[in-house]
């Protein structure tokens, strides 16, 4: 692949999912939303603040680029001070109290457990992985790995490290799709599918491919779920990238539309979204727009860079 379009896809998915969020934010609890309320209400906004999905984003994306890969303490103190300096941005109500306990003193990686009965499967570890996605884009062994690790940090529950690894196999599968070749949905659920471990996820993909002629938004809704866990937003955001391929607007608009977890499942479809079209496709107006758009665009570049050493070594 052309490495400008490669460079574009990891810049396309961290600010896809930055603008996903941010666009998805104001309506986080409603039932559903017309899209074009989604479009006016960004529209009007002179700044697209994010929250704490794309906070956590740029966390990984941080730790990976400094490390050249991942490093469990290394991520799960970077997400610690990142929250403890902007504690304000909508976080879920595990990470506080795990970063509280980390601050305490307990090990990074057991501490997660201690939430909810067996750790928590919410969505915060699938909301955040895009960085893993374009990192490991073409090592999907490593990908999942590193998912199910970054995840034990906060959501240590195999439904939660599942949910990240799916959310991470998309944005990669994304990545190594040629964006001027049409996507074939059905072809892209099976791929998914066949890296996907747990029943609960391909009972979910499944229905997502069932619902590929679905008209009624609130079908959709209902069969995929748009609620905080891990497996009732994961599908939504992945069948609104694949029911709306061709366009990063379209897409994400669509996934806001659905109601409930809005920044998040708009963060996802972003992300993913963001990925297989590149920045190019995200509306200049939003891009712009986006809080901190520089910097994450600057991690997305640093991850490319190491992206070319290793295949360039390797
Ligand atoms: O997953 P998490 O970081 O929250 C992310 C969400 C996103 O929507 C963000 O935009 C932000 O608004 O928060 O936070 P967690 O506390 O780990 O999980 C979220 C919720 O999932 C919990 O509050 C529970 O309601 C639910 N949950 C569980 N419920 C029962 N049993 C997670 N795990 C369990 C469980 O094991
Ligand atoms: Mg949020
Ligand atoms: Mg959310």
């Amino acid at each position: 692949m052309d490495e400008e379009i490669l460079k574009s896809k990891f810049t396309g998915s961290l600010v896809g999912t930055g603008v996903g969020d941010a666009v998805g934010a104001g309506f986080e609890g409603w039932r559903m939303v017309e899209p074009e309320e989604v479009k006016s209400a960004a529209d009007r906004r002179d700044v697209l603040t994010y929250t704490d999905d794309t906070h956590m984003m740029i966390g990984m994306a941080e730790s990976l680029a400094e490390n050249q890969g991942f490093d469990g303490e290394h991520m799960a103190h970077t997400f610690m001070e990142n929250f403890e300096r902007e504690p304000w941005r909508g976080y879920g109500p595990g990470p506080p109290r795990i970063f509280r306990l980390i601050r305490a003193g307990e090990a990074w990686d057991r501490v997660a457990e201690r939430l909810y009965r067996g750790g928590s499967y919410g969505n915060g570890s699938a909301m955040r992985i895009a960085p893993v996605g374009v990192l490991y884009h073409d090592d999907l062994a490593g990908l999942r790995e590193v998912a199910y690790r970054s995840s034990q940090i906060t959501h240590s529950h195999e439904l939660g490290k599942e949910g990240a690894a799916l959310q991470a196999c998309a944005v990669a599968l994304a990545v190594n799709l040629d964006p001027a070749v049409a996507l074939n949905p059905r072809q892209f659920l099976a791929e998914l599918d066949g890296f996907i471990h747990h029943e609960v996820y391909k009972q979910k993909l499944d229905k997502a491919a069932d619902l590929l002629s679905e008209t009624d938004r609130a079908t959709v809704a209902g069969e995929l779920g748009t609620g905080i866990e891990a497996f009732n937003s994961v599908p939504a955001a992945v069948y609104s990238f694949v029911s709306h391929s061709r366009s990063f607007e379209e897409a994400v608009l669509f996934a806001v539309s659905l109601g409930g977890d809005t920044d998040t499942i708009g963060a996802m479809t972003g992300a993913i979204s963001g990925a297989y079209l590149g920045i190019g496709s995200i509306p200049e107006r939003w891009r712009m727009k986006l809080e901190n758009r520089l910097y994450i665009e600057e991690l997305a570049e640093k991850l490319y860079e190491i992206d070319i050493r290793t295949r360039g070594s390797g």
